[in-house]
């Protein structure tokens, strides 16, 4: 193989993943200058440089050392790595909150779910046939597995299958095929993908160093600064409501004794029904700012 000395991440070129794992690494730091025929982006700022390619290569390129990392559906990853013969050739570096689905076992609405088990002798069609055999083993279950490169949501009504494995995210595409999702075989999302070993030369310290940003990053996106006010006597009744017991700064309002002024920063999204309990215990003027960079 050809030493290289710069860092090449494969990404998405289009589709779902495209555009946050570009964002994602921008907000790492990097900058990059795309090639005429938009295939590659020169990393100006550091030596990392990414390859826009189809999902579908991405555990390919990491396997040749082609590229040193790539940004894919775990679902992709781990069919790939159940592909090969010998140990996986990848490994999950990190899971990256975005693109987040499930790979589901759907049958026909009209069907009742009764377990695994009624799965035998079926014709099941998927795009994943690996992970589809791999949890039919542990299942126990003996059934026929049918490959399909796409549109695997009409195989039932085209005959070909009796049901299906495929990525389910709302649930739109198996309602509006008159199927319902019946077990879910993975949870999925975006992962930074790399191969098994790291590498031992200056690509390794750009690893560390990429991480390290990543981390710090994916940190501050899990966190919401909240901001609110509230009568002094509901302070220990909000504060036991805060997600992942942050501590909050507490400030007197001018001219109203009896009232405070409360801020923090909470690690997870607050959802609606945290404000709302909060409101209920007596805080009011409630505001969820997103965070754009932390240092203690
Ligand atoms: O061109 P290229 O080969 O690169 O892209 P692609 O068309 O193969 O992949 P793309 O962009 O559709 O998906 C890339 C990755 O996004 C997947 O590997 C998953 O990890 C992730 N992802 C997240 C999804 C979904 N959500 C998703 N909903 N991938 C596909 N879907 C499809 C699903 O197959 C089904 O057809 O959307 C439909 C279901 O969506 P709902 O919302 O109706 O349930
Ligand atoms: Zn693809």
């Amino acid at each position: 193989m050809i030493p290289r000395d710069r860092l090449r991440i494969a990404v998405q070129k289009s589709g779902r993943l495209g555009d946050p794992s570009r964002d994602l690494l921008t907000r790492c730091g990097l900058k990059f200058r795309s090639s005429r025929d938009k295939l590659f982006c020169f990393g100006e700022n550091m030596a990392v440089d990414l390859l826009l390619v189809r999902d579908d290569d991405i555990p390919g390129l990491i396997a040749d050392g082609v590229c040193d990392l790539g940004v894919v559906g775990r679902n992709v990853l781990e069919e790939a790595g159940l592909g090969v013969t010998e140990a996986s050739p990848f490994r999950e570096l990190r899971a990256l909150g975005f693109g987040g689905c499930r790979l589901s076992i759907a049958i026909p609405q009209e069907q009742e779910w009764q377990g695994p088990a009624q799965l035998a002798g079926q014709r099941i069609a998927t795009t994943y046939p690996h992970l589809l055999a791999d949890w039919l083993k542990r299942h126990d279950v003996d059934a026929q597995i049918v490959t399909l490169s796409g549109s695997v949501e009409i195989a039932p009504r085209l005959g070909t299958a009796d049901l299906i494995c495929d990525l389910v995210s709302s649930g739109a595409t198996l309602a509006a095929n008159q199927l319902q999702e019946a077990a879910v075989i993975m949870q999925s999302e975006a992962v930074l993908a790399g191969a098994a070993e790291a590498p031992r030369d200056e690509r390794g310290d750009l690893l560390e160093l990429l991480l390290r940003r990543l981390d710090g990053v994916l940190h501050v996106r899990e966190s919401r600064l909240l901001m609110l006010k509230a009568p002094r006597i509901a302070l220990e009744a909000i504060t036991a409501l805060l997600p992942g017991q942050p501590m909050p700064t507490v400030t007197p309002i001018e001219g109203r004794p009896d009232d405070i002024a409360l801020q923090c920063v909470c690690s997870g999204n607050l959802s609606w029904q945290d404000l709302e309990a909060m409101k209920q215990a007596g805080a009011h003027n409630m505001l969820v700012l997103p965070v754009e960079m932390m240092l203690a």
